[in-house]
């Protein structure tokens, strides 16, 4: 039994050996070893009495655009500082050895880039990017504007960061590329996440649906637990080399 200790379970190694297919969902977790807090865990310091989820929303901009971006700059901040995990790793290792493979995050982080990973669809944005809050295309301040949020060299209005707010659509490409992997995997790990947060969160249902092989990796129950084929106990950082090691030589 390669790794009893997470789950790992033979028949799990070798369905993934000889999956043709391989989609992936991340959340928060997967970089919680690299020093960024989870999005439950996020809110520490002066950040601690605000929800986070009251703070990532066009009403909350609208209300108060300088909290809201020193918000963002002290998360890019804990982002700059972090490096790529393991768990990042065996990722990109995984994408090298499977024919087809899809990484859709729920991260603004971008951890997965940094690590090497190439398919990587971005549901939620990237925290390191700005766009224009009034034309919406991506935007970077002037040299020198110390204004916050920092204005629009295009149109003056305020930058905001690059990410999809509650209440905001997702990127429609990357969405219907994460839904359409889902669709077409032979197995779909889900790393990582609360699945608390929709639409993203529908995406291993719509995997499961398609008969796909539903694996979750996490140290903690979710909505999903109750729906995987082998829920792997553990950290993320940890269980997915393991699981990726015990694919063997490639
Ligand atoms: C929309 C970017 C409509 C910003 C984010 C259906 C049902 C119910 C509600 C809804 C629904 N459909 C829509 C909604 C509303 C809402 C929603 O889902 N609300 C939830 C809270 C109930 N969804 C939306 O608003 C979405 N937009 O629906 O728009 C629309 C449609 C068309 C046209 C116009 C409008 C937008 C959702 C995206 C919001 N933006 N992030 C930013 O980052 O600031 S969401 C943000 O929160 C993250 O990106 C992520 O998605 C989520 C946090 O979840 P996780 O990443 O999973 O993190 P969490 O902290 O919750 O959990 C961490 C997990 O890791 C835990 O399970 C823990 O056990 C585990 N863990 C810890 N350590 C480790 C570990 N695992 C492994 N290893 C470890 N070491």
């Amino acid at each position: 039994m390669p790794n009893a200790g997470s789950g790992i379970t033979d028949a799990l190694v070798s369905a993934l050996r000889r999956a043709r297919s391989v989609a992936v969902l991340t959340g928060s977790g997967v970089s919680a070893e690299s020093g960024v807090p989870t999005f439950r865990d996020a809110q520490t310091g002066l950040w601690a009495r605000y929800e986070p989820q009251e703070l990532a929303t066009p009403e909350a901009f609208e209300r108060d655009p300088g909290l809201v971006w020193e918000w963002y700059e002290w998360r890019r901040d804990l982002v700059r500082a972090a490096k790529p995990n393991p768990g990042h790793r065996a990722l990109t290792e995984l994408e090298r050895r499977v024919p087809s493979f899809s990484l859709a995050t729920q991260n603004v982080d971008g951890l997965h880039r940094r690590a090497g990973s190439e398919s990587v669809l971005e549901l939620h944005g990237n925290i390191m990017r700005s766009k224009c809050s009034v034309e919406g295309m991506e935007a970077e301040p002037r040299e020198g504007d110390e204004s916050v949020p920092p204005l629009c060299p295009g149109c003056g209005g305020f930058l905001r960061p690059d990410v999809v707010w509650f209440g905001e659509a997702l990127p429609e490409d990357a969405f219907a590329a994460a839904s359409g992997a889902a669709r077409g995997c032979d197995v779909f790990l889900s790393a990582g996440t609360s699945s608390l947060v929709y639409p993203a969160a529908s995406l291993p249902y719509e995997a499961a649906r398609s008969g796909a092989l539903l694996v979750e990796i996490n140290p903690d129950d979710t909505p999903l637990t109750q729906h995987a084929d082998h829920a792997l106990r553990g950290r993320a950082g940890e269980v997915l080399p393991a699981l990726v090691a015990a694919l063997g030589e490639a």
